[in-house]
């Protein structure tokens, strides 16, 4: 933390810190505006690590003037001809600047090699040709205090030099925008132009290569076209079409306007200071509004991620009610499990000397059973069967549903994979696998519902089969619904014994709560294997690395940005008033 009062290091310390901001938010989710977003917020921080960190931390380092604009303006030219040396290559073949060159006083060199200003470029002593490199020339005719950069074209057909040259412009200090008679009304420039002026970056213009015949009305154009974009208070020097030298340079009566009024800058600290600290100014305030569009893009990425796991969300929960309506209404004891059942209760004589009391009839119901594994086993898995079948298909709905929802959201569409429109690959195992883990459980259930000993009177493990089974029955036709005779035999035949033991074991208490701890237990896995499910899903938008909180940080951190400004310009208002 900064000490109090240090307002220089107030605006470091947090633009530091909206630089940390910035940087872990990302914009993964494919949605309109995530791909501006991201180049601002590098661009931004470019700005950040290129020109206002070593700038506010050097105040008093050399004026930087970023000499840029279209491609064959003259720039390389221009910058030779105001240090009187061949520092940049000029060039017939368009465009000719590729990597940038830095030309200082030799008594400013120290400054720019050490690289706290553009780290990201490599310092050369050569020229190259690679966007990631500086060529550092002295220049002895240069006084101490300015430098100048000859940047790429801003307008380039190569994609590495437009982006150069608009990083090269947000750490000018002083831009020195380099145009012609032919090519000043350009759309590109303009938008570059205002870009700058809306950042309140210093501007001074050059209309380069005018024809003598028609100089009068091509600066008075170009003098409209100022005062349109509001910038009528920059410098403009017109130079006229000539001849260059063998050097290439151009002749010095030409030149001597500019180098003078940069000589006056150089030599006047105070106005060197004032340009560099409007510039100054101007990016800070600039960053706030700039902030706020990343903020909002980073909202719009943590709402897309939140839309999209609802969606997920939403689909499952419809599966869980599918999976708890059909334990409900009794579809599952239709067909195979109704047939089954009706074999393994058995027919006839048995059941109709039943008394009704529950306790006997589930004793007659065991003893009638035993010695008949084969309807046991078969009720088990036609049971095991219907059940299986339910959760797929739930499953399958789901996965439908939620790769559906998906397609119809952009950022989701981009996310979605083939798998990711089908169940996963090991569910049919997984609900089998469910399937038996419940079953085994209700027999467990069965044998362990200690306080009930009357229960399980005859605790022979084929008593606890034959129980078990008739609890599954029983969550199966669930507590709100006892399939009726009329029912049973118009889906099953006119099995009234069936029947009977229906409406016995329906009827009885520790049956019935029996089967609602077996189906709150079913619930329960059947809540876990959609779960698994939808963690597919969820684990796409999760991996994308989008967080509900990246908006508010850049907020806040511009916000102490603002704080800190604030508090610099108080304390440069004291300093002046004193
Ligand atoms: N006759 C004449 N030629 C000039 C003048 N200024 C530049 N040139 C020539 O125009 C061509 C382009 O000039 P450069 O200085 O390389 O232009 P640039 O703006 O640096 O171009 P890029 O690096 O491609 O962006 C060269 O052949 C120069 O010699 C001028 O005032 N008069
Ligand atoms: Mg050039």
């Amino acid at each position: 933390m900064p000490t109090a009062g240090d307002a220089g290091t107030d605006l470091r310390w947090a633009l530091t810190r909206l630089r940390g901001a910035i940087d872990v938010t990302a914009y993964p989710l494919a949605l309109p505006g995530a791909d501006e977003a991201r180049q601002l917020g590098s661009a931004l921080r470019a700005q950040l690590a290129d020109y206002l960190l070593p700038r506010l931390a050097r105040l008093d380092a050399p004026l930087l003037v970023v000499v840029g604009g279209s491609t064959g303006a003259g720039k390389s030219t221009l910058v030779n001809s105001l240090v009187q040396a061949r520092v940049s290559s000029v060039g017939v073949l368009r465009p000719t600047t590729r990597s940038p060159v830095l030309v200082c006083s030799p008594l400013d060199s120290a400054w720019f090699r050490q690289g706290d200003l553009l780290p990201g470029l490599t310092r050369t002593t050569s020229p190259g040709d690679q966007p990631d490199t500086l060529h550092l020339v002295t220049a002895p005719a240069l006084p101490a205090g300015l430098a100048f950069l000859d940047a790429p074209d801003i307008d380039s057909v190569v994609d590495a030099n437009r982006a150069l040259a608009a990083q090269l412009l947000a750490a000018a200090d002083l831009w020195l925008f380099v145009t012609t008679a032919a090519r000043y009304a350009d759309a590109v420039p303009w938008e570059l132009l205002r870009t700058a002026r809306l950042r309140g970056t210093a501007i001074a213009l050059v209309l380069d290569r005018v024809p003598p015949a028609a100089a009068d009305e091509v600066t008075a154009h170009l003098a409209e076209m100022l005062a349109e974009h509001q910038l009528d208070a920059a410098p403009l020097f017109v130079l006229p079409e000539t001849v260059v030298d063998g050097q290439g340079l151009l002749p010095g009566r030409l030149t001597e306007p500019l180098r003078s009024w940069f000589g006056r800058l150089a030599a006047d600290s105070e106005a060197r200071a004032a340009v560099i600290r409007q510039t100054l100014d101007g990016a800070v305030a600039a960053l706030g509004p700039a902030v706020e569009s990343l903020a909002t893009a980073a909202d719009q990425q943590a709402n897309a991620a939140q839309a999209l796991d609802e969606r997920v969300r939403s689909a499952y929960r419809g599966a869980r009610r599918c999976v708890e309506e059909a334990l409900r209404d009794g579809r599952l004891l239709r067909g195979e499990v109704l047939a089954r059942w009706q074999e393994f209760v058995g027919t006839g004589e048995l059941f109709r000397t039943l008394e009704a009391r529950v306790g006997q009839l589930r004793d007659r119901l065991v003893a009638a059973v035993t010695g008949r594994p084969a309807p046991n086993a078969q009720l088990r898995s036609a049971i095991e069967s219907q059940l299986v079948t339910l959760l797929r298909e739930s499953a399958a709905t789901a996965a439908e549903q939620t790769a559906a929802a998906w397609q119809t959201h952009p950022a989701g569409a981009a996310l979605l994979t083939s798998e990711l429109s089908r169940p996963g690959e090991d569910l049919p195992e997984r609900a089998e696998r469910l399937v038996r883990d419940w079953q085994r459980g209700v027999l467990e259930l069965v044998r362990t519902s200690g306080g009930d000993k009357r229960f399980v009177a005859r605790s022979a493990a084929y008593a606890v089969n034959a129980t078990g089974l008739a609890v599954m029955i029983a969550v199966f036709a669930s507590t709100a619904f006892i399939p009726t005779g009329l029912e049973v035999a118009a889906a099953g035949g006119t099995t009234v014994a069936a029947q009977k033991v229906l409406e016995a074991i329906f009827g009885d208490q520790a049956t019935r709560s029996l089967a609602t701890r077996a189906r709150a237990e079913l619930l329960g896995m059947v809540d876990r294997l959609f779960e698994e499910e939808a963690a597919r899903y969820l684990a796409r938008t999760a991996t994308a690395g989008v967080d509900a909180g990246h908006g508010d940080q850049l907020r806040e951190a511009a916000r102490l940005v603002d704080a800190a400004r604030d508090g610099a310009d108080q304390t440069a208002g004291a300093e002046a008033a004193r």
